[in-house]
C-alpha cells in the first residue's frame, strides 16, 4: 500500500511545474562554493509572495558529466515527495546553459556550526534557559529528525553517501534537513574531505567497508548516522579527535571504535556503538534508529 500511495503521489510531484523564468529570480549573498558549483541566497517572486530560496548551480568549469549528474539531481528531487526533515526542491530553471536547482532556504545554517555556536550554553541539567540554549532534549530531537529524514532517503532507495552535521541543514524552528544527497559531493563546498585518489573523500564519517571495500548501502549511511550522533553530542566535535587520518584507517581495522564522550548518556553511546558494528547488517535500520530516539527524547522530558 505504501508504495502505491508514493507512486500516485510522486506521479503528481511529477506533474507539477517546476520550472520557472530566471526573470523572477534576484540572487544575494553566496552562500558557499566549491570546485565545481556554487550555492547562492535568493529572492523567489511569483504572483503571490516574494520567497527567500537557495540557488544552486554550476560553475563555468564544470564538465559534461558534471552538468548531467546536476540535471539528474534535479530529476531526483522532483520525483521525491516533501519531507520535513530533507531539504525540499521549490523551483526550477533549465532553460538557459546556466540551470538553477532552486530550494528551501535554511536560515540557521548547517548543524555542526549551529552546535558550534551553541557551545557554553548547552544546560546538561534542566537549569533556565535563554533563548541561545540547548537543552539535551533538543540534542535528542536533532538526532531523531535526523534519523526520520534518513528513514525516508532509505524508504526511496537513496544512498546519502555523505552523512554529517555539515550536511544537515537548520530550518527556521529548529527543523533538521538532510541536505546534498544524490550528487557529487565536492560540488558546492571544499572543506572536511581527504583526497584519496580522485575522489574527496569524508574519512572521518566512513564505514569501515567503505574505507577498505569502496562500498556504499543504507548500511554505511547508518554508520556515518553512528557519527553524526557523536558530533551531536560533542556539538560538533571533529571524530577521531587527535588522530591522524592514517591512525584511523589503522585504528578502525583493529577493531578500535570511538569512546564516550563526557555528557553522553549510556544509551545513547549504545546506539553509536550499533552503528559501528563490523557486520553491516548487525547495525540498525533508520527506522529502529528513529524509534529508539524518540524514546529517550519523551524519557528526557
Ligand atoms: O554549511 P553552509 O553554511 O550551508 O555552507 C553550505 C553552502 O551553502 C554550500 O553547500 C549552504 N547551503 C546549501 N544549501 C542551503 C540551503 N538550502 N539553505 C541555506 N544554506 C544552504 C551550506
Amino acid at each position: 500500500a505504501m508504495a502505491t500511495g508514493h507512486g500516485e503521489y510522486a506521479s503528481v510531484q511529477q506533474l507539477r511545474r517546476w520550472e520557472v523564468p530566471k526573470g523572477n529570480v534576484r540572487l544575494d549573498q553566496t552562500l558557499g562554493s566549491g570546485h565545481f558549483g556554487l550555492v547562492v541566497k535568493g529572492f523567489l517572486k511569483s504572483e503571490q509572495a516574494t520567497q527567500v530560496v537557495a540557488v544552486k548551480m554550476l560553475k563555468g568549469n564544470a564538465d559534461k558529466q558534471q552538468k548531467k549528474e546536476f540535471l539528474d539531481e534535479l530529476e531526483l528531487m522532483k520525483t521525491m515527495v516533501p519531507h520535513p526533515n530533507i531539504v525540499g526542491l521549490i523551483a526550477c530553471c533549465t532553460k538557459s546553459d546556466k540551470p538553477f536547482i532552486i530550494v528551501e532556504y535554511c536560515s540557521l545554517g548547517n548543524l555542526r556550526d549551529y552546535l558550534l555556536s551553541s557551545r557554553g550554553s548547552v544546560i546538561y541539567a534542566n537549569l533556565a534557559a535563554n533563548s541561545l540554549t540547548l537543552t539535551c532534549s533538543d540534542l535528542l530531537s536533532f538526532a531523531w529528525q535526523c534519523a526520520r529524514g534518513m528513514s525516508y532517503l532509505a524508504n526511496h532507495k537513496l544512498v546519502h553517501r555523505d552523512l554529517a552535521a555539515r550536511n544537515v541543514l537548520m530550518g527556521d524552528g529548529q527543523v533538521c534537513k538532510i541536505s546534498d544527497f544524490g550528487l557529487a559531493r565536492d560540488v558546492y563546498r571544499t572543506k572536511q574531505y581527504l583526497k584519496m585518489g580522485k575522489a574527496p573523500l569524508p574519512l572521518r564519517w566512513m564505514a569501515i567497508e567503505s574505507i577498505f571495500e569502496g562500498v556504499t548501502t543504507t548500511k554505511s549511511d547508518v554508520w556515518s548516522f553512528g557519527v553524526l550522533l557523536w558530533e551531536i553530542v560533542t556539538l560538533g566535535a571533529i571524530p577521531y579527535p587527535a588522530m591522524s587520518k592514517d591512525e584511523v584507517i589503522e585504528q578502525l581495522r583493529i577493531g578500535y571504535r570511538m569512546t564516550k564522550p563526557s555528557f553522553c548518556s549510556d544509551e545513547l553511546y549504545a546506539i553509536m556503538w550499533q552503528c559501528w558494528q563490523t557486520d553491516p547488517e548487525s547495525r540498525p535500520t533508520f527506522l529502529e534508529l528513529g524509534k529508539t530516539l524518540h524514546r529517550l527524547k519523551t524519557a528526557q522530558k
